[in-house]
């Protein structure tokens, strides 16, 4: 027998929400500006918050970040190695976070001491799109070496994202991908409305853009 279970679905949805609206409202009582990344595997999530998170804190600013994977600490060792205060996030078996467990996070942080919170989603690029957290900021972080057609492949990440980040220019020649294509289904699947922005993290070229966009 097949059982279709619309209702639950909505619930899980609505729930989520109202827990990220309530992590919002914490962060922002507490002055946070709150970044979530999220994109595909190996896309450069954790590579960017690490390299965002040097140039906040040469400006002087107290950036902390959460590293959510499915298993392991791979990531929050290699935030806390580059001088980041980082939290573990792991979802055993989701493939993506939500704000219940975003929220239990927050419940490790002194919020007291940051100014700044980047949160880094499971990679994947179909399922943290229905799941807000609680951010300013929805970032989607994709690279040269997935292919040139990501956009068309995945509309909901894009469009439920506030901007969205074409990684690894420095070797799109090497693999043989021409960001152009990209950065056009970009602009058709947004009406034209949006941007999306590249960046090498290796080079560092276009991160200022990034920093200046994201009102760091
Ligand atoms: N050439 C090049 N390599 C990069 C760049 N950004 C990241 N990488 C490399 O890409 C690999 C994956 O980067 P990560 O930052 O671990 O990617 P991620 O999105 O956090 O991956 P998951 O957490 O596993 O989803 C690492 O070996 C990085 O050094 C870039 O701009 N250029
Ligand atoms: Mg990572």
């Amino acid at each position: 027998m097949h059982i279709v279970q619309v209702g639950m679905e909505y619930d899980v949805l609505k729930e989520n929400n109202r827990i990220a609206n309530s992590n919002y409202r914490l962060l922002k009582e507490n002055g946070i500006k709150t970044i979530e990344l999220m994109g595909s595997i190996g896309s450069g999530k954790t590579a960017l918050i690490i390299k965002l998170a040097e140039r906040l804190r040469n400006k002087g600013l107290n950036v902390c970040a959460i590293a959510g994977d499915v298993t392991g600490e791979d990531d929050q060792r290699r935030m806390e190695g580059s001088g980041l205060t980082a939290v573990n996030c792991n979802t055993g078996h989701e493939c993506h976070l939500d704000a219940n467990l975003v929220k239990k996070c927050l419940d490790k942080i002194d919020l007291d001491k940051y100014d700044v919170v980047f949160i880094e989603n499971v990679g994947n690029l179909v399922c943290p799109a229905d799941f807000p957290l609680g951010a300013d900021y929805r970032v989607v972080v994709i690279s040269t070496t997935e292919g040139d057609d990501m956009v068309r492949k995945h509309h909901d990440i894009f469009l439920h994202s506030d901007v969205a980040v074409l990684n690894k220019m420095d070797i799109s020649d090497a693999v043989g991908v021409d960001p152009d294509v990209i950065l056009g289904d970009y602009r058709k699947l947004t009406g034209g409305l949006k941007t999306m922005y590249t960046c090498s993290v290796k080079t560092e070229k276009g991160i200022d853009e990034i920093i200046s966009v994201l009102g760091l």
